[in-house]
Formats: C-alpha cells, structure tokens, sequence
C-alpha cells in the first residue's frame, strides 16, 4: 500500500478523570494529542502505513509524545529542540457533557517545526500528504513549514489532504479565511466543519453549496463534517450523504481526526467514496465513546463492533 505523510504539534494531555472543575480535581491523567498524530493513529490502526514528523523539547512530556505515536505503529520523525519545551494541553470536563480545552503551547518547541524538519524524500515518495490548519496557527515558521510540503508534494505528484481544523483560540477568522482559501487551490482532499467552511468562503445554511464552493477552488474531494448529523461530501463531481451513526458522544475531541483517518484509510485502500465515508462515520463515532483523543479509535477488524446486536461478544 502506498504510505501517508503528515506532520504537527503533539502535545502532553491532561485530563480530570471525573468531570467538575479542574480547581477541584486531585488527579489528572497523562496522556498525548495533536490532531495530525491524532490521524496517523487512526490510519495505522486501519492497516495503513503512516509517517508523522515533529519537534518536541528536551524534556520527559516530549519523550512521552514520540514513545506513545512510535507504540502506536507510526513511523515517528522527530526533532528534539533544547531550547523549547513540549506544548501541553488540558481537558476541563466542566460538566459531564462539555469539554473545555486550554493550551500552555504558545512558544514550544512544535510551534518551532521548520521546513527541515520534514524529509522531502518522505513526501515525494508517499501516496497522500495529510496536513491541517492548526499548523499555520502556530508561526509563521508553521506556516512555511506547510507551504513548503505542499510545494514538495505538488511537485512530486503526492496527492494532498487538508482538515480545516480551526481553532479560535490560536488565530482569528479572517486570518484563518484568507489562508485557506491559499491552501485549498492546491489541495486534492479536504475537510472541513459546515462552520469552519464558512470562514473560507462565506455562511451558507446548505452544506452541500458549502462543498460547492469550496470545489471552485480545485478539490476533487470536499467533505463536509456535521458531527452529529453525519458528513455531506461531493468527490469528483458526484454529492453523497453520510448519516451518523446514533451513539451517545462521551468526548468529542478527536473525533474529527478518526473522521479524516477512516475516509482516507478507505481512500488509500482503494475503496468508493461511499464506502471512505461509512468507515469515516464509524471511526468518528469510535472516537466520541471514550474519553481521550485518540485511544478509541478503532482497529479495521473492530468497525463492526458498532452494530454488534448482543452486548457480550464471546
Ligand atoms: O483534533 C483533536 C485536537 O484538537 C487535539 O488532539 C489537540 O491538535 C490539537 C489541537 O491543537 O487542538
């Protein structure tokens, strides 16, 4: 199977394992998240080959962060920086059913990812680059890290894939609009939220209009992601609807990432769209049923546990 690229900041994850407020919580758990690592799980959990490229710092988070994307299968590319430390991220589970998520990344070392942090060799040589708008939030070093693998990619003839991703605590809309509607004239794949859209190319009430105007641009493939109301995507002309599987969501952080993760794996597998989408609306699904970010996602022969009719498996 042909490889997939990305790359991104990762950061250390705390979490109160109890929901209320952090003020109260006397343990946090550990673990890890970034939203391109967070894509790089999903895929190698589906049986892809995947590689991710990072900088963390010199220190035991940034450890944690390359030894657990490496457990995971992932061929892991990381720069160590001495002179930042690894970002760190905490989940606020304020009320059982709303997550609040701060940033303590401003400064670190994966705000720092350079262009030679990324071998282009890697690029050149894989199926599909994934990257996401997060990325050109950090810096503007980020940013020509971003610009720059895109122009590898292009040149190569590596196909290119593009989550939105916005953050409103990193950059503001106008910033994120302009820069997406740069990104998305060189893009083959991309994924966005009915909201996120609209930052790039102006509100709509219909999604499937959203992905029209988002193809103007050149994507073949538009996805548009509506959570629980599952995807509308329009893929070489062709408009589909994905309904969303019904599950009670416990967490959703993550599970745009295992949204993108099942539609590519399916991609690279070479699989129709309808087929990219339903795996896409299962490993989303995956991925609100537990607490961390990525730890749900599933494994391929795991997809039909969804529709299990017993609640024992034996
Ligand atoms: O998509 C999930 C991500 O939001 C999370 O894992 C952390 O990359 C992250 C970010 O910047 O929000």
């Amino acid at each position: 199977l042909p490889y997939v690229v990305t790359f991104g900041e990762t950061m250390a994850l705390m979490r109160a394992d109890r929901p209320g407020p952090l003020a109260h919580s006397s343990s946090l758990s550990l673990s890890i998240g970034g939203s391109e690592s967070n894509v790089a799980i999903g895929l190698h959990r589906l049986g892809i080959p995947v590689a991710w490229c990072g900088r963390v710092g010199d220190d035991s988070l940034g450890i944690l962060v390359e030894r657990e994307i490496r457990a995971e299968g992932v061929d892991t590319r990381v720069t160590v920086d001495p002179t930042a430390p690894t970002g760190l991220m905490i989940k606020e589970s304020r009320t059982p059913s709303v997550q609040r998520v701060t940033y303590y990344r401003s400064g670190s070392a994966g705000s720092r990812l350079a262009p030679q942090d990324i071998d282009e060799d890697l690029i050149a040589g894989a199926g599909l680059l994934h990257v996401s708008g997060i990325t050109a939030a950090l810096s503007s070093q980020c940013q020509d890290t971003l610009r720059h693998a895109l122009a590898v990619a292009r040149a190569a003839g590596t196909l290119v894939s593009f989550d939105f991703n916005f953050r409103g605590n990193l950059w503001d809309r106008d910033t994120a609009g302009a820069f997406y509607r740069d990104v998305i004239a060189q893009t083959d794949i991309v994924f966005a939220g009915d909201d996120e859209a609209a930052i790039a190319v102006g509100a709509g009430t219909d999604p499937a209009d959203l992905a029209d105007r988002i193809a103007a641009y050149g994507p073949r493939q538009v996805i548009i992601k509506l959570g629980g109301e599952g995807a509308v995507a329009l893929i070489d002309g062709e408009l589909l609807h994905q309904a969303a599987v019904p599950i009670e969501a416990l967490d959703t952080v993550g599970a745009g990432d295992a949204f993108v993760a099942g539609y590519l794996a399916e991609l690279i597998s070479g699989r129709r769209p309808s087929e990219r989408l339903e795996t896409a609306g299962k490993t989303g699904a995956f991925a609100c049923l537990v607490p961390g970010d990525w730890e749900g996602f599933p494994r391929r022969h795991e997809l039909g546990i969804l529709d299990a009719p017993e609640p024992v498996i034996r």
